[in-house]
């Protein structure tokens, strides 16, 4: 049996920032991470992610995106390399939608740098992208994204410099807790730590059964398509609300190419083992139709494509809890497809919640959650 402070369950972005996290407060932590890390088979691949401050999704939000952005700061002096890139982001939609409203709101509430822009503004700053009559436009200029899989990776590099150990390409048969004992079997060793954390990603409902969390996984293709030769490429990310479905953005790191997936929508995977990777004409068509009318100058063939995982809660809000049989053992699932930005403060919620059973971070409005 291997012995530890600290079991984590999954080295994607969450399970690796406790990991990291857990590294960094000089405990004994051992991750345990059924493929390798970083992989493609979840949901933090594809190459970027963005992130944003003036959080439509709810202004309680802002706080913990506030620590996160301290926290990947704190990843990149560690690492000596840049993960974040703050290109801004435009965010459009009618004035009626949930996006607009609500970072208006987040902003207003939490001091957010948000401006809003006319047409005409639009056209001459961003001329790359057309919206729709009588939609507004905000840009966000301390917002950006995130490579995706360099950070996962850099979290937990980071954590075994700091003496953390990684078992990578094994699987959880089971894991068990009793007191201040909490047991993990894979199917190449047996663990045991005073303490677990659980972030199972879209695997997570495998691991939690007993919560009864309702977690959807839903199959997301994001695919890149190339600027036209000699127009001007997206410059910064992107999200764009139009007639109740929303699509986004963002520049790639290889110069003229833009990844472009929907937000909304999405075929419900019943075994997150067993996924259609292929890129399929659904999955295009939808994409297509908007960079037709939406983002003129970009070539409607695609490049190249992947598919990542959402795990969706019934409200799209997160899950970052104890365990509620078990002290012990702290969990977070259901990111809901806008969760990656968070990852090293969810990281330092799950590790305090593991070792104190409480956290000074204000993460209350994602606990205690109730499914009725
Ligand atoms: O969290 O910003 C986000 C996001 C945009 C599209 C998918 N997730």
């Amino acid at each position: 049996v291997v012995t530890a402070d600290v079991i984590v369950i999954g080295l994607g972005a969450m399970g690796g920032a406790a990991f990291r996290s857990l590294a960094s407060r000089g405990l004994r932590v051992v991750g345990i991470e059924q493929h390798s890390v970083p992989h493609a088979l979840g949901s933090s691949h594809g190459e970027t992610r963005i992130i944003r401050k003036a959080y439509f999704e709810h202004p309680d939000y802002v706080p913990l995106l506030r620590r996160s952005y301290e926290l990947w700061g704190d990843l990149e002096t560690a690492i000596g390399q840049q993960l974040y890139h703050e290109t801004g982001l435009l965010l459009i939609g009618p004035p009626d939608g949930e996006a607009i409203p609500g970072a208006r709101l987040a902003a207003e509430r939490h001091g957010i740098a948000i401006e809003p822009l006319s047409a005409a503004d639009l056209r001459r700053r961003f001329p790359w992208i057309t919206p729709r009559e009588g939609d507004e436009c905000l840009f966000e200029p301390e917002a950006g994204f995130l490579e995706v899989e360099r950070c996962v990776e850099a979290q937990v590099r980071d954590g075994e410099r700091r003496q953390g150990t990684a078992a990578c390409g094994e699987r959880v048969v089971e894991w068990s807790a009793e007191g201040r004992v909490a047991r993990v079997v894979t199917d190449r060793g047996r663990y045991e730590a005073g303490a677990l954390v659980i972030a199972g990603g879209p695997w997570a409902s495998r691991l939690l059964h007993e919560m009864h969390v309702p977690l959807e996984v839903v199959r997301k293709p994001v695919v890149w398509f190339r600027s036209r030769p000699g127009a001007v490429a997206p410059t910064c990310g992107f999200f764009v609300e139009q007639e109740g479905r929303a699509f986004y953005g963002v520049p790639s790191l290889e110069r003229g190419m833009t990844k472009l997936a929907e937000h909304t929508g999405g075929n419900v995977v019943e075994d997150a083992d067993r996924v259609d990777r292929l890129l399929r004409s659904e999955d295009v068509g939808p994409l297509q139709t908007f960079a037709e009318t939406t983002l003129r100058d970009i070539d409607s063939t695609p490049v190249r494509s992947a598919v990542c995982l959402y795990t969706l809660t019934p409200d799209r809000h997160f899950v970052i809890d104890q365990h509620p049989g078990h002290a012990n053992v702290a969990v977070a699932c259901g990111f809901s497809g806008h969760g990656f930005k968070f990852a090293p403060v969810v990281g330092e919620a799950l590790a305090d919640l593991a070792v104190r059973g409480e956290s000074a971070l204000p993460i209350g409005f994602l606990q205690n959650r109730s499914w009725t």
